[in-house]
């Protein structure tokens, strides 16, 4: 008989922080937000850390050259997409890296024999599988090539699952990191579509409590990267305290100047194009695994309009400035003292609604 979770799906928007004693020490100017980017052992440090938990995703109306240089400039991650020719997602690393910043690409289970040399030698410090499922015997095969051909030289992320299963399933295989998120993308409709999905917030909470116990159990960290469903940046720090190590976050980084997509005016409005690897716009067949891996069949991402948000430093800041003013609320200096101090609940309806203006005509 089929196994039924009768505990709702939750999402990040269904959980509110409790403030801690804040200490005369918690000022934002003293808070630290590094975060591992790869697995460590106990009392070692991590071969690679992000000094911002962000990474962008690797869509290709979100992470090019010119985002990934302006989000390496402020210590987090672009991962360059990989539904795009070898040499165009190569010259895109190679370009970000004359900046000397950090940078990402992401791979995909079909041609990785092929792309992941050209990545290696352009001086990609990270891969990523970019896939919708990450809990697949090919994600074992695309790591083995990695460690057959590198060791443990070149880092290579994978995901996304959403359980415990597919993290043990994934750490077993030997990724340096586990991304986690199904269906909770703004782009998504593979709930809508094939009915497969978690809540974001329920799926991170219980892959939390795993990783922590295998830390506990082995003595190895394994860094969580909550993959989309951060609709606003209280969205974020849920996530952050929840436990993730970094967020990757697609229409967040899309709304900036520096993303790859146009810019387009409608009724006077800005807005900037979004679309998801899984529409047809995308064509990312690779990602979504249909039909034996013959072309996109279905569509499980949609075309879309963001707002547009200006630069990506002015945005940047104002996150970042959320999140520091709301660990001092919680007691915190850096993200670890964060998640481990962190007392969530979760909210009633009535209780969102008095979490905004209410009762009062805002001003325009
Ligand atoms: P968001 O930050 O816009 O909510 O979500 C971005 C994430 O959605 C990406 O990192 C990726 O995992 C996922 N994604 C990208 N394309 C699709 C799609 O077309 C998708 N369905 O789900």
């Amino acid at each position: 008989m089929a196994k039924i979770i009768w505990e709702p799906s939750r999402t990040f928007g269904e959980f509110l922080l409790l403030p801690n004693l804040t200490k005369r020490e918690h000022s934002p100017a003293n808070v630290d937000l590094t975060s591992p980017l790869v697995k460590f052992k106990k009392g070692e440090k991590p071969a690679l850390s992000l000094k911002i938990p962000f990474a962008s995703a690797m869509m290709q109306s979100v992470s090019g050259a010119q985002m990934a240089v302006a989000l390496g400039g402020f210590g987090g991650i672009a991962f360059i997409f990989c539904s795009q020719s070898v040499q165009d997602q190569a010259n895109m690393v190679k370009e970000t890296k004359s900046k000397g910043v950090l940078v990402g690409a992401g791979v995909n289970t079909h041609d990785y024999k092929d792309r992941i040399p050209p990545l290696v030698e352009a001086g990609a410090d990270i891969l990523c599988i970019d896939s919708s499922d990450g809990f697949s015997q090919w994600q074992e095969d695309v790591i083995k090539f990695v460690r057959g051909k590198y060791g443990d030289k070149v880092k290579i992320g994978a995901g996304n699952i959403v359980d415990s299963r597919g993290f043990e399933f994934l750490v077993k295989a030997g990724a340096d990191f586990v991304k986690l998120g199904v269906g909770g993308g703004s782009i998504c409709i593979t709930r809508e579509q094939k009915g497969i999905g978690r809540g974001q917030a329920s799926a991170l909470l219980e892959v939390v409590e795993t990783r922590n116990k295998h830390f506990e159990k082995t003595g190895v960290y394994i860094p969580l990267c909550s993959d989309g469903g951060v609709a606003f940046d209280n969205h974020a720090i849920i996530a952050l305290a929840m436990g993730a190590d970094f967020l990757m976050m697609g229409r967040n980084f899309a709304r900036y100047k520096e993303s790859p997509s146009k810019i387009v005016t409608i009724n006077g409005k800005q807005y900037k194009e979004y679309w998801g690897e899984g529409s047809a716009r995308a064509q990312n067949w690779q990602r979504y695994g249909k039909e034996g891996g013959k072309g996109l069949v279905f569509e499980e991402g949609v075309d879309s309009y963001t707002d547009y948000a200006g630069p990506l430093a002015d945005g940047l800041t104002k996150t970042l400035s959320k999140i520091k003013a709301t660990m001092c609320n919680c007691g915190s200096l850096t993200l670890a003292e964060f998640t481990k101090n962190a007392i969530l609940t979760v909210v009633s309806q009535a209780s969102i609604t008095e979490g905004g203006a209410h009762n009062v005509v805002v001003k325009p």
